[in-house]
């Protein structure tokens, strides 16, 4: 019998890993990778930036090196040698970056955004834009999918804080409905970690990898709510601003 329930669905995935099990289902797919990737996306729009090229492959970001590109690329938290910059929010709010194509190469989000596009619309998402992309969500009324970066596959709690959020706000609605445990797990960790997320996240794994690279103004610029209302969307290979 067909279901008489209309609202749409979301839920949340918390890895890449676990993606093929959900991407059927979905019209639009949150990627989410608060340390780093997805926040310093939405520094560089906010800031300016026309389009972004995200690349899964070092061998990529080189090809667009040497075409004249600007080109960024970050493994392990570090900048790969020989490129423009890395995945720091900070180097994507350069005045000099307004109104360029930027490329970008990271270890999980860059990744996560192109294995996403098989699925439907990608949209970026992040702590820092998180209120402005709730009332985007809202006005699409299709079914969203959180597709949570984690680390190398696994699952982290910052990704999944974030996607918590969003689901917070959409079933807030009454117009979704969400199913999964992981969506529900994914509410409850933001619910515990929403009133100091910097605290909550401590003793995370990727804060910790980060901390031992002397990047806690990335953290702290990463983990604080709502600073780029900006809707970052992949068009084709290009991240731009939805029109
Ligand atoms: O994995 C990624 O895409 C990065 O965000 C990792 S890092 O924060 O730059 O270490």
């Amino acid at each position: 019998m067909e279901s008489t329930d209309k609202r749409k669905k979301i839920e949340v995935c918390f890895s890449p890993y676990l993606f093929p099990l959900f991407k059927d289902e979905f019209d639009i797919v949150v990627v989410i990778d608060v340390l780093r990737a997805t926040s310093a996306i939405c520094a560089a729009f906010d800031n300016g930036v026309k389009e972004l090229i995200p690349v899964t492959s070092i061998e990529e970001a080189i090809e667009y090196k040497s075409k004249g590109y600007l080109v960024g690329a970050e493994r392990q938290g570090k900048i790969v040698d020989g490129f423009d910059f890395g995945n720091s929010p900070y180097s994507y709010r350069k005045p000099e970056l307004k109104g360029e194509t930027v490329v970008l190469s990271t270890t999980n989000g860059t990744k996560t955004i192109n294995i996403a596009k098989e699925a439907g619309q990608v949209v970026i998402g992040a702590l820092v834009n998180l209120d402005v992309l709730c009332e985007w969500l809202i006005e699409q009324d299709k079914n969203v999918l959180c597709l949570c970066s984690g680390w190398q596959n696994k699952f982290n709690l910052e990704d999944t804080i974030c996607a918590g959020g969003i689901l917070d706000q959409l079933l807030a609605t009454g117009n979704y409905r969400s199913e999964e445990d992981s969506s529900i797990a994914a509410k409850y960790l933001f619910l515990s970690a929403k009133d100091n997320i910097l605290g909550y996240l401590k003793a995370s794994s990727h804060r910790r990898r980060l901390k031992n690279l002397n990047l806690n103004e990335d953290i702290k610029y990463c983990l604080t709510a709502n600073t780029c209302p900006v809707i970052p969307v992949l068009k084709g290979d290009k991240i731009s601003l939805d029109a």
